[in-house]
């Protein structure tokens, strides 16, 4: 197992979200990858830290132009310790942009995903690593890869952040393996990865499948259901699983081996998959009920495939166990 992690992925460092008009304590906290590092040392696991810039034309693949130059210029505007939450949201009402408060509500979905000034070069390097993997991949070099990407990227869009990410790094992969054969992405972090879902929509070369919490309950809430399927190309490759409240391992088990059997059917060359561990019973934020063991289970049942995989860390927040519920995972794919 091939692990790739970056350095300044750590300097991203929200304070607080805004949640129902209040400033509540952000979630999505460098401590989550030091968490990871440290168990995966424990046991023993390489961890590189060496990888290339992610190349703009991959970049700009899934992301439009003006969503990429926003990001990097607020960031870059920004002085030590301030930050950029949207206030007001264009959502395709109008043109108007006179600062960068209304300008950043023609790039936002929601409260919870500021900017601030290492936000630029964070995402860039957590995307990067993504790429960088995903290369190793497609060269033969590796078999199996990880990369501790954060911020997490699966609820970018091409042009929206939100839900803490920025980049869209499974995207990016599965964007960058595209090109060499056809790409499933399974994403079973326990949020609807609704970002990857639309940059893929009316594509058939990259099959999207995703098993999360039912939105009706859940965040992205406006997306994640059974009817959406894809459009045009796309039509019948993106498949939702929407499940409900406590799902513990045995259901869960039961609908990662329907998804499988999607995946398997599409004959894939590679598969990305989108690791969220929030789907853990002791979870802050989480819905479900999965335990540690269950991870390597799940993970075993993936590998079973025999495809290329790249796992691309997404969400997950239960920073104490984050670490064991990671190595658990790695575990079943090697084993
Ligand atoms: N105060 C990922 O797991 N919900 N993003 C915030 C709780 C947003 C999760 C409400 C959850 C976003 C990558
Ligand atoms: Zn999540």
């Amino acid at each position: 197992m091939y692990i790739l992690s970056a350095g300044s992925q750590k300097d991203h460092n929200p304070q607080f979200e805004i949640f129902n008009g209040e400033q509540t304590s952000h979630s999505e906290v460098p401590a989550r990858i030091d968490t990871i590092e440290k168990a995966l040392r424990r046991e023993k696991f390489q961890i590189d830290k060496t990888f290339s810039p992610v190349p703009k034309s991959l970049l700009l693949k899934t992301h439009k132009v003006d969503y990429v130059k926003f990001i990097s210029q607020a960031s870059r505007e920004l002085k030590n310790n301030e930050s950029l939450y949207p206030s007001i949201f264009n959502m395709g009402r109008g043109q108007g942009v006179t600062n960068s408060m209304t300008k950043m509500g023609n790039f936002s979905s929601d409260m919870y995903t500021p900017i601030l000034p290492s936000t630029y070069k964070s995402a860039f390097e957590s995307a990067s690593i993504a790429y960088s993997a995903a290369q190793k991949l497609q060269q033969g070099k590796i078999q199996k890869g990880y990369t501790l990407c954060r911020p997490p990227g699966h609820h970018a869009t091409s042009s929206l952040m939100g839900g803490y990410c920025y980049f869209n790094n499974t995207a990016i992969a599965a964007n960058y393996l595209s090109s060499y054969g056809k790409v499933a992405v399974l994403d079973v972090d326990l949020h609807h990865g609704n970002g990857t879902q639309e940059i893929f929509y009316q594509r058939k070369d990259v099959l999207t499948v995703s098993i999360h919490a039912d939105p009706r309950f859940k965040f992205p809430y406006y997306t994640g259901f059974v009817n959406e399927t894809g459009e045009g190309l796309g039509k019948g490759f993106n498949v939702n699983y929407p499940l409900a409240e406590k799902t513990g391992d045995k259901k869960y088990q039961a609908t990662l081996e329907k998804a499988l059997l999607v995946i398997k059917k599409y004959r894939p060359t590679y598969l990305v998959v989108a690791l969220g561990l929030d789907t853990f019973i002791e979870d802050p934020i989480g819905f479900f009920s999965l335990t540690t063991e269950y991870y390597q289970k799940m993970a075993e049942t993936i590998a079973h495939l025999q495809v290329p995989i790249l796992i691309v860390q997404e969400g997950g927040y239960n920073t104490e166990k984050l670490g064991n519920n990671a190595v658990s995972f790695i575990k079943g794919m090697i084993s």
